[in-house]
C-alpha cells in the first residue's frame, strides 16, 4: 500500500480517514489534501489554477479576489440523461427519473474511475449544508480531484475545520465521490478544463446516502452539494424523518410596522427565482423591505413550537449571469463586486466581465466565453446562456441575518409558479394544504424558446422534476402526510408572471410589482386580506391589491385573473394524463380533487371573471 502524502485539515473521525484512504487507493491520486477552508488555502488554489491558465484573475480593482474560468465547451450544463437514482428497486426511482441497479451502476464507475485521479491530487472537502450544528443541517464530504470545486464549494457552503470539529469522531455524513475523469501520465500536460464528457455519470445511491460523479467538472454535476445533496438525497431523507428537502427559494417581508412574514417559493427554470428572491418594492411600498435567505434551496422541518421551520442550506449563490443586470436585479449585481468566480462569461479589456443583458450596449471588444475575439457584429454569444456567477450569500444588500439561525425561520406561506402564457392567473391561493398540493403537483412551465406559436408546456411537479431523489407519487404522498401532521400549515399559492394577451404582450409588468402579489398573500396569511371563492381557488378583487404607484385599470387585471371553463375543464384532462403514469402510487385525495375540480366547473358560467366585484 503506497503511502500518499495527506495535508491540511485535521479529523479524528475513522470512518471518514479509512473512507479517504479506499477512496485514494482506488482512485490513485499523488496527493491527498484535507480542506481546511482557510483564505491561505484558497489563496493557494486560486494561484496555482491561474498558472495552470484554469483561472484569469480579474481586474482588482474592478472585482477584488474574483477570478473567470471558461469550461470545455462540451461541458456547460447539467445533464439530466446522464443523471441516475440507484435505488434498490427500480419502483423507488419512479417514471421520471434514471434508474440503474446499484452493483452494476458500482462495477461501471468503479471500472471508469481506477487511477481516475493520477498526477492530480485529491481534495477532501468537509461541508455543512446548512447552520454548523443546526437540526435541520447535514454534512457532507466531496472527495474530488477539481480545485475548481473546492474554490466554489468554499463559497456556495460552510466548508472546512470548523465542520470537522462538528462532525467529531462519529458523526453522519453523506459521501460524495467526484473526479473530473482526465488522469496525467507523468510529465502531460494538463488542461485547463479537464473532464470526460463521453463517459459522465452522476449517480445517487439513496439507500446509502452516497453521491458519485464521474466526468463533468461544471455546477450541479460537480458542486455535489447542492443538487445531489440538497435535492437528491436530502429528499430521501426528508422522505425517512418526516421533512422537506424543496427547489425553494425563502424570503422575509417586512411591513412599515417591523411585521416580518417568511414565505417560501418554488419555481421552475428561467422563471426568475433569484430576481423574485432579491425583489426591490416599488417606491409606493415606502417602509417595506425584503430580505433574502436562499434563492434555490429550502430545507423545511417542524419546529418545537409546532411551526414550519426552513434553513438555506447553501450559503451562496450559483446564478445564470446572461439577463442579470442593474435593471433586472440590482441586488445580484451588487453581490458580484468582489470574492467570486465567474464561468463561461465574457473577459472585457480592462479586466472585467460582460455578458448578454448586462448592459444595454455591449462593449465594442470582448474575449468571449471560448476565448476567442468578439466583437458585437460577429453573430456569435459572448456569454454562454448558461453562463454562472458564484457569489457569497453575505455579500447581497437583502442578506437576512436570519440565514444562520440554526432553528430556521418560519414559513407561513408556500408559494409555486411557473410560466404559463394563457389560462393560469396572475395568484390564487389553495382552499387548504390537500388542495395546494394538488395545485403544486400538477404545476407546469412553458419552455422559453418554442420554434413557432404556442410553446410546448413541460411539467414540472413543485420544480423538482429534475431533483426528486424518488418516486414522485411517493414524494406527493409525503407531502400529503406532513400537512396532516401541522396543527397550522403554511397557505398554499399559485402564482404566474408571464400571462399574455392575445397579442403576445405580457400582461403583468412583473419584477418589483410582484410586491403588489407578494402583500395580498402576506395580508391572506395574517388573515387581513379578502379572497373570493372561485372554482380553482380564493382569489383577489381588484380592490384587495395595493395599487398605489402603478395605473392597473379593472379591465386588464380581470383579463390578467380570469379562466375559461373550457380551459380549465382542458387543464382538468390533462392531469389525467399525467397522474395515470402514478396509477400504482398516486395519492389517492389526487382522483377526488380532480373530480371535485369538474364538477365546481360543470357549474360555473362559461367564463367566469373570477375577480370582478361579485361578492
Ligand atoms: O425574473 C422575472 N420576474 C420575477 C422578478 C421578481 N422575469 C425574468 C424571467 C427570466 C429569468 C420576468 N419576466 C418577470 C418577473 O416577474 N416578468 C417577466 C415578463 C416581462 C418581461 C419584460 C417586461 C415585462 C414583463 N417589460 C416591460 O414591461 C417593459
Ligand atoms: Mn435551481
Amino acid at each position: 500500500m503506497k503511502n500518499r502524502p495527506m495535508t491540511g485539515a485535521h479529523t479524528n473521525c475513522r470512518r471518514l480517514l479509512n473512507w479517504i484512504r479506499r477512496t485514494a487507493e482506488h482512485c490513485k491520486p499523488d496527493h491527498i489534501h484535507i480542506c481546511d477552508g482557510s483564505r491561505e488555502e484558497n489563496d493557494r488554489l486560486c494561484r496555482q489554477m491561474v498558472e495552470t491558465g484554469t483561472f484569469i484573475r480579474l481586474n482588482p480593482e474592478k472585482r477584488p479576489n474574483s477570478y473567470l474560468c471558461r469550461s470545455d465547451p462540451r461541458d456547460v450544463a447539467r445533464v439530466e440523461h446522464r443523471t441516475f437514482i440507484c435505488s434498490i428497486n427500480k419502483a423507488d426511482a419512479g417514471p421520471t427519473n434514471n434508474w440503474m441497479n446499484p452493483a452494476e451502476m458500482k462495477d461501471r464507475l468503479n471500472a471508469l474511475s481506477a487511477g481516475c485521479m493520477r498526477g492530480r491530487t485529491m481534495y477532501a472537502i468537509p461541508f455543512s449544508m446548512g447552520p454548523l450544528g443546526s437540526r435541520i443541517a447535514q454534512i457532507g464530504v466531496e472527495l474530488t480531484d477539481s480545485p475548481y470545486v473546492v474554490t466554489n464549494m468554499r463559497i456556495m457552503t460552510r466548508m472546512g475545520q470548523a465542520v470537522l470539529d462538528v462532525l467529531g469522531e462519529r458523526g453522519p455524513f453523506v459521501r460524495c465521490v467526484h473526479s473530473v475523469g482526465a488522469p496525467l501520465e507523468p510529465g502531460q500536460k494538463d488542461v485547463a478544463w479537464p473532464c470526460d464528457p463521453d463517459n459522465t455519470h452522476i449517480s445517487h445511491f439513496p439507500e446509502e446516502r452516497m453521491i458519485w460523479s464521474y466526468g463533468s467538472g461544471y455546477g450541479g454535476n460537480a458542486l455535489l452539494g447542492k443538487k445531489c445533496l440538497a435535492l437528491r438525497i436530502a429528499s430521501v431523507m426528508a422522505r425517512d424523518e418526516g421533512w422537506l428537502a424543496e427547489h425553494m427559494l425563502i424570503m422575509g417581508v417586512q411591513n412599515p410596522n417591523g411585521e416580518k412574514t417568511y414565505v417560501a417559493a418554488a419555481f421552475p427554470s428561467a422563471c426568475g427565482k433569484t430576481n423574485f428572491a432579491m425583489l426591490v418594492p416599488p417606491k409606493a411600498f415606502k417602509g417595506w423591505r425584503v430580505f433574502t435567505v436562499g434563492d434555490d434551496i429550502a430545507w423545511i422541518k417542524e419546529g418545537h413550537d409546532g411551526t414550519l421551520r426552513a434553513i438555506n442550506p447553501e450559503a451562496g449563490f450559483f446564478g445564470v449571469a446572461p439577463g442579470t443586470s442593474m435593471k433586472s436585479n440590482p441586488n445580484a449585481m451588487l453581490s458580484l463586486n468582489k470574492d467570486c468566480i465567474f464561468t463561461n462569461v465574457a473577459l472585457t479589456d480592462d479586466g472585467d466581465v460582460w455578458w448578454e443583458g448586462m448592459t444595454d450596449a455591449p462593449p465594442a471588444h470582448l474575449i468571449d466565453w471560448r476565448g476567442q475575439d468578439w466583437t458585437p457584429d460577429c453573430g456569435r454569444l459572448a456569454a454562454h446562456p448558461n453562463a454562472r456567477f458564484t457569489a457569497p450569500i453575505r455579500l447581497c444588500p437583502t442578506f437576512d441575518p436570519e440565514w444562520d439561525n440554526p432553528e430556521g425561520v418560519p414559513i407561513r406561506a408556500l408559494i409555486f409558479g411557473g410560466r404559463m402564457s394563457k389560462n393560469i392567473p396572475l395568484v390564487f391561493q389553495a382552499y387548504n394544504w390537500t388542495h395546494g398540493v394538488y395545485l403544486a403537483a400538477t404545476m407546469g412551465s412553458e419552455a422559453t424558446a418554442a420554434a413557432e406559436g404556442q410553446p410546448p408546456v413541460r411539467w414540472d411537479p413543485m420544480a423538482m422534476l429534475p431533483f426528486c431523489g424518488y418516486n414522485m407519487a411517493d414524494y406527493w404522498n409525503h407531502w400529503m402526510n406532513v400537512g396532516r401532521h401541522l396543527q397550522d400549515p403554511p397557505r398554499i399559492f399559485r402564482v404566474n408572471w408571464f400571462r399574455r394577451d392575445d397579442k403576445g404582450r405580457f400582461l403583468w409588468p412583473g419584477f418589483g410589482e410582484n410586491m403588489r402579489v407578494l402583500k395580498w398573500i402576506i395580508d391572506r396569511v395574517q388573515g387581513r386580506g379578502y379572497g373570493v371563492e372561485s372554482p380553482i381557488g380564493y382569489m383577489p378583487r381588484h380592490r384587495d391589491i395595493h395599487w398605489q404607484g402603478l395605473d392597473f385599470d379593472p379591465e386588464t387585471f380581470y383579463e390578467l385573473m380570469s379562466v375559461s371553463r373550457e380551459a380549465a375543464a382542458q387543464e382538468a384532462r390533462a392531469h389525467e394524463e399525467l397522474f395515470d403514469m402514478f396509477y400504482d402510487r398516486l395519492p389517492k385525495e389526487f382522483v377526488h380533487l380532480r373530480e371535485l375540480l369538474k364538477s365546481r366547473l360543470w357549474r360555473s358560467p362559461e367564463k367566469w371573471e373570477l375577480a370582478r366585484e361579485i361578492v
